[in-house]
């Protein structure tokens, strides 16, 4: 029979690879953990919204009923902060950054979507919270501010997002390596289901919202051509996915091998999704699964961020695919 790994034993067995280690990066990997079971709680009856009165009405203490994705805000915040190992936090959904309800102690920032693509969520189509986890910059608590969360990718710490899908799972890194875990309701906890995850060098996939096209540049018009003309030796055509759920996509083009994109447009010269929120934490999943993400010149990880809400155009997935995509991007092709 298969040994059963809990993701707390996971967590610690990391940490005993790396002695000097303290034990609080374990502990906040564990508050993410405890935070996902409570979205997916309220994530897998959202369909009984309606039924049950959940949403957009009054509840029986006469409170308004908040929408999900502001729902997930709350819980997060509050089932994460309150043990006071986050000094600082921002979210996709808060303006500024958020004080933790507890803090004094906290050394780490964390960054993170509570519910992205959540306009799926009434369609029963697959939804995720994206996280990002930081070192504070100095040592006093007290002192962070949102220069701690400003910080570039290349110095996270761990990061990682959790699907709720046909199954609910939760993917992470801390930089050695990418490893998934699939939830069992029947037990509440999250096991070990993919140890070691690595993307194909070349995908079979392409993710991009093509009824954008009248609005996308040349360079992304060449690259969408390229991927749709036969060619043996590169396994073209690829197939389109899209199923505008950035997490979903994201997890099915890591396992399965493809190239996401959501570049500029004529519109929006910077893209549509946020550096901080989404791009950051996925650029490092799939760098540690030996993937590629840039926003079309530069490595997302690389970038030096400027505001809590920034966007970038991206380019994320199979290492072969993304370098080509650049080439288009440069005019060599
Ligand atoms: P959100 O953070 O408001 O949910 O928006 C992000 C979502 C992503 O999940 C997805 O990749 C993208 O928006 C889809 O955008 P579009 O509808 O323009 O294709
Ligand atoms: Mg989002």
């Amino acid at each position: 029979m298969n040994k059963l790994i809990t993701i707390e034993r996971h967590f610690v067995e990391e940490q005993k690879r790396h002695p000097q280690a303290t034990g609080e990066l374990t502990d906040l990997l564990y508050d993410v953990a405890f935070a996902a079971k409570l979205v997916r709680r309220e994530v897998v009856r959202a369909g009984l919204a309606d039924i049950l009165g959940m949403t957009g009405t009054t509840n029986v203490q006469g409170e308004e009923v908040k929408k999900l994705d502001l729902f997930a805000n709350e819980r997060i915040i509050n089932a994460i902060g309150q043990h006071g190992r986050f000094a600082l936090m921002g979210s996709e959904e808060n303006e500024g950054t958020i004080i933790p309800p507890k803090n004094e102690t906290g050394r780490y920032v964390l960054l993170f979507d509570p519910l992205d693509g959540s306009s799926n969520i009434d369609v029963n189509v697959s939804v995720g919270t994206i996280f990002s986890i930081y070192r504070l910059t100095g040592d006093d608590p007290k002192k962070a501010d949102i220069n701690d969360c400003l910080q570039k990718g290349s110095r996270q710490v761990a990061a990682g997002y959790v699907i709720y899908g046909s199954s609910v799972m939760m993917v992470y890194t801390t930089g050695h390596g990418v490893h998934g875990f699939t939830y069992d309701p029947t037990i509440g906890e999250f096991l070990l289901s993919y140890e070691n995850i690595t993307t194909p060098a070349r995908g079979k996939y392409y993710s991009i919202n093509e009824g954008s096209t009248e609005q996308l540049n040349e360079p992304t018009i060449g690259f969408l051509d390229w991927l749709k003309k036969e060619d043996e030796a590169t396994g073209r055509p690829y197939s389109t996915r899209y199923i505008g759920s950035l997490v979903a996509d994201f997890h099915r083009n890591l396992l399965t091998g493809g190239v996401f994109i959501y570049p500029a447009t004529k519109k929006h010269s910077e893209g549509k999704l946020r550096l901080m929120y989404e791009a950051n934490p996925l650029a490092f999943i799939c760098e540690q699964a030996g993937g590629r993400a840039t926003n079309g010149s530069k490595r997302i990880l690389d970038i030096e961020p400027a505001d809590l809400h920034q966007r970038t155009p991206l380019y994320i997935g199979s290492r072969e695919d993304v370098i080509v995509a650049e080439e288009f991007e440069r005019g060599e092709r």
